[in-house]
């Protein structure tokens, strides 16, 4: 059997790093984990073949050599996925689908395409293979159950190559105990938190070890410190001799609750173990719209002096921001951007607030009669896919001004020093001389330095780096390239 698996492109979203990726010549920030996951799912002995459409193009000679296809998306990928369903159909090609797109509206494609397999693979793909070993596969496989994840196989990462991808990508957990309203993390996969055992992650590393890559590896779990006891226990411990005997090979980013920052014990071992950056919701600074979503860990605390916290201990805090809360007035744009600039959080993701589909969001305000329409997905696109309490136009406005405050040069510099006055990266292979920083760094001097109308501000900052935290000198490069791909992200927006 032929099976080949198709991750269909990204729009240029913030998240795309489009324009920073190639100072680093790469094609893409993080291959599809999903897809990698489903090919060790399906039987060993059957051929397959990965294209991910941010890397290189789809060819109709691939797409007739396979059996199956295998499409996996989410809904930011939507046209992108439309089409290639578009081109396997006319090429007679059976359509397999599944991943958050699909199982987010499974009703849209059910005609598109021959089968869904919905929710978590690892329950409901076992259950198609049985069906198609028997010849009487149905069109939907759904489950309103949640996987263990010892039943989660190792990627796989051989269908890839890995030197296209700035980073790469294993999972260790899945659920979060909380219960945002906005969020569709819990609607897809729970609440109980699930883990793999240390032996699933250090198979999982080596197997990345063993591909030759070096250098930035993302758990994409949606709390990482969920079971603080395991991990202290067992899982860091582990990870940093595994790191030790290898001399380091990787610099892990994840996503973690502001509660990381009342444990400095956690907080140590994840540095030791490798940790260098840590994705937290932070949304907003605001303690009513906090309690509107039900963003209890964020509350009755000093967010500012916990990021402080989390950056001293050795860990950069990037963070999302949201605007669009029913509590939300005036005052709050103004308010984001004193915050986000007093944090020194140079990556400040800041969206418009949208009602994903089956969040609990969506549910209240259609029962309210205010979604307007399904979201793309993309909450960075100047969209509201409901009717917001406060003036829509006001609204728009507003965030116009926070994205164009924080990213314009003078701000975001400022943000940048005042991050790296703090830091004091622990990790070696974040500051490194190599080969591709230093590609990086001439083409940063031609493309930032000379030809950019922000250049006073590139040179200040590197001059400032020099001058004051030499060491620092490689992350204020790669600064300044993100602050370059964050201006041209918004620059052409409405
Ligand atoms: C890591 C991550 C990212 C990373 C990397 C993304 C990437 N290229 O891999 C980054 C930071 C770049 C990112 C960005 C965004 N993300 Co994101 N991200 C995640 C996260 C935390 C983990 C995804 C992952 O790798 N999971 C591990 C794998 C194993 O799980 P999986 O992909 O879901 O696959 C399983 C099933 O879905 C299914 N499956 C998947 N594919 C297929 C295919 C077939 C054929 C079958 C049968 C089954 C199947 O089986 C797999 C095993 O169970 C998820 C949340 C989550 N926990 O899932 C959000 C999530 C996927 N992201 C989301 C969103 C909205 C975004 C953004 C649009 C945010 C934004 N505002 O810009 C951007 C868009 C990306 C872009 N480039 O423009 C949403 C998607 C919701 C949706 N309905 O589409 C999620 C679910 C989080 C949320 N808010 O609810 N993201
Ligand atoms: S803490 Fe994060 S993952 Fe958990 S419910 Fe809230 S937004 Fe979702």
């Amino acid at each position: 059997m032929n099976i080949l698996l198709v991750g269909p492109k990204y729009p240029d979203t913030y998240w795309s790093f489009k324009y920073a990726l190639k100072f680093v010549s790469k094609k893409a920030s993080n291959p599809p984990l999903g897809l990698l996951t489903i090919s060790s799912l399906l039987p060993g002995e059957w051929n397959k073949k990965l294209v991910d459409l941010n890397v290189s193009s789809l060819k109709d000679k691939e797409i007739l050599w396979a059996d199956y296809i295998f499409l996996g998306a989410m809904t930011v990928q939507q046209e992108s996925a439309k089409q290639v369903i578009a081109r396997c159909r006319q090429l007679e090609r059976k359509i397999i689908a599944g991943g958050p797109l699909f199982t987010g509206e499974p009703e849209n494609y059910i005609d598109l395409v021959d089968h869904l397999i919905l929710n978590e693979a690892e329950i409901t793909l076992p259950l198609f293979l049985e069906d198609l070993a028997n010849n009487n596969p149905r069109r939907r496989y759904s489950t309103n159950q949640y996987t263990e994840l010892s039943l989660s196989p190792t990627p796989d990462y051989s269908l890839i190559n890995v030197s296209k991808y700035a980073q790469l990508n294993l999972q260790f957990s899945r659920g979060c105990p909380y219960d945002c309203e906005f969020c569709e993390i819990t609607a897809l996969l729970g609440h109980r938190f699930r883990i793999k055992s240390t032996e699933q992650i250090l198979a999982e590393l080596e197997n990345i070890y063993q591909t030759g890559f070096r250098g930035n590896v993302f758990f994409v779990d949606d709390n990482f410190i969920g079971n603080r006891k395991k991990l202290k226990n067992d899982l860091l411990p582990a990870m940093t001799s595994w790191a030790k005997e290898r001399s380091y090979p990787f610099y892990y980013i994840t996503e973690a609750s502001i509660n990381l920052a009342d444990d400095s014990e956690l907080m140590d071992q994840m540095v030791q173990a490798g940790f260098g950056k840590v994705f937290v919701g932070i949304e907003t600074p605001d303690p009513a719209s906090l309690a509107e979503c039900d963003k209890t860990n964020n509350l009755n605390r000093d967010l500012i002096t916990c990021v402080n916290r989390i950056q001293k201990a050795g860990m950069e805090v990037t963070a999302g921001f949201i605007v669009g809360f029913d509590n939300d007035t005036p005052g709050i744009f103004q308010r984001q951007i004193d915050f986000i600039q007093e944090s020194g959080i140079v990556t400040a993701m800041v969206g418009l607030l949208n009602a994903m589909n089956n969040t609990r969001l969506y549910k209240r305000l259609s029962e309210e009669g205010r979604i307007l329409e399904r979201t793309s997905g993309d909450n960075t696109g100047y969209a509201i896919n409901f009717i917001p309490k406060m003036d829509r136009e006001l609204l728009l406005k507003g965030y116009d001004s926070i994205v164009q405050t924080i990213y314009s040069g003078k701000e975001f510099n400022e943000r940048v020093i005042r991050f790296l006055k703090v830091y004091n990266p622990k990790n070696k292979l974040q500051t490194k001389l190599t080969f591709g920083r230093l590609m990086a760094f001439i083409r940063s001097v031609l493309i930032l330095g000379i030809l950019s109308e922000e250049r006073i501000w590139y040179w200040k900052l590197l001059f400032w780096s020099l001058f004051n935290r030499p060491s620092t000198f490689s992350l204020a490069i790669t600064y300044s390239i993100y602050g370059y791909h964050f201006r041209r992200v918004f620059r052409n927006k409405p």
